[in-house]
């Protein structure tokens, strides 16, 4: 008897990576300030790394629509100790910055990530600092800070307007003498996006996965998430929106994105443990 489709030759899996959150930062949307103090974000690194994230994401601006910019010292004050203290905790650290004398800081620290939601775009710098370094750099889409980006969520085609302002960023970091093969895109999910956006843009992941870059997907607590189904009368808050997160880091997974951000390591490590075992993935 031929064999049924259940039983069919185990499909190619990749496992995407987990980039765990540490936001040292008092007014961030998704975890409300939490891991402030340097002691609290040091213990969560920890948990995370333990829960099984492979890079940890450490930010000391927050970046949620209608934020205020902290000075670049504080920004600095509050992320380069973390970064000293977790660096030894045995996964690249990835500093969450847009500007380029922090990058620098950070990567002086131990730091082999430059995540950068402007993608070069908020501090001119940027490039020629991550070109010299040599380290890895998320070039994240990104039409202006958060005080009022949502007002330039204006799109026609979202997929292609995306793909094409991120092929025009890798083109000035080439410029600026950064490796194509550092250069990582990010979609920018909640940047200048609505929530129909951010669902038609993750729908086309693959259009900019086909680009050739390592695609990161952030969509973790983000406020699409939480206006779906029967939460959408009442929005649901951000700290239960870690189901949802682990649904879409599946979705980004089966799209061949080489790594998701997230703020609960845990469920999205149980995503991928049931994606696996689907596509008949054996350790
Ligand atoms: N989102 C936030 C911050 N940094 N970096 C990347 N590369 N992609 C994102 O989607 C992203 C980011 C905002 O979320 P947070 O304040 O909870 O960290």
């Amino acid at each position: 008897m031929a064999p049924s489709s259940a039983s069919a030759t185990p499909t190619a899996y990749v496992r995407p990576l987990i980039m765990g959150v540490v936001n040292v930062t008092p007014d961030s949307f998704s975890d409300g300030g939490a891991w402030f103090a340097p002691g609290a974000a040091i213990a969560h690194a920890q948990q995370l790394v333990a829960d099984g994230a492979a890079i940890l994401d450490i930010g000391g601006e927050s970046t949620r629509p209608g934020a205020v910019r902290p000075a670049e010292d504080e920004e600095w004050r509050r992320t380069i100790p973390v970064i000293r203290a977790v660096i030894d905790l045995g996964v690249p650290v990835s500093i969450d910055t847009m500007r380029s004398r922090v990058a620098a800081a950070a990567i002086e620290a131990g730091a082999s990530i430059v995540n950068d939601v402007s993608g070069g775009l908020a501090d001119p710098e940027m490039g020629r600092v991550v070109a010299q370094a040599g380290v890895d750099y998320v070039a994240m889409h990104w039409r202006g800070h958060s005080v009022d980006m949502q007002s330039r969520a204006v799109y026609g085609d979202i997929v292609a307007e995306v793909t094409a302002e991120l092929q025009e960023r890798v083109e000035a970091l080439r410029a600026a003498g950064v490796a194509a093969e550092r250069i990582i895109l990010d979609p920018g999910f909640g940047f200048a996006k609505l929530a129909q956006h951010n669902w038609d843009l993750l729908r086309g992941l693959d259009v900019l996965v086909a680009l050739g870059h390592r695609v990161l997907v952030g969509t973790s607590r983000k406020k699409f998430l939480g206006l779906v189904g029967r939460s959408a009368q009442t929005e649901r808050p951000a700290l239960e929106r870690d189901t949802a997160t682990a649904v879409t880091s599946a979705y980004a997974a089966e799209n061949r994105a080489w790594a998701v951000r997230v703020h609960d390591v845990r469920s999205t490590v149980d995503a991928f443990d049931v994606a696996e075992a689907l596509a008949g993935w054996t350790p």
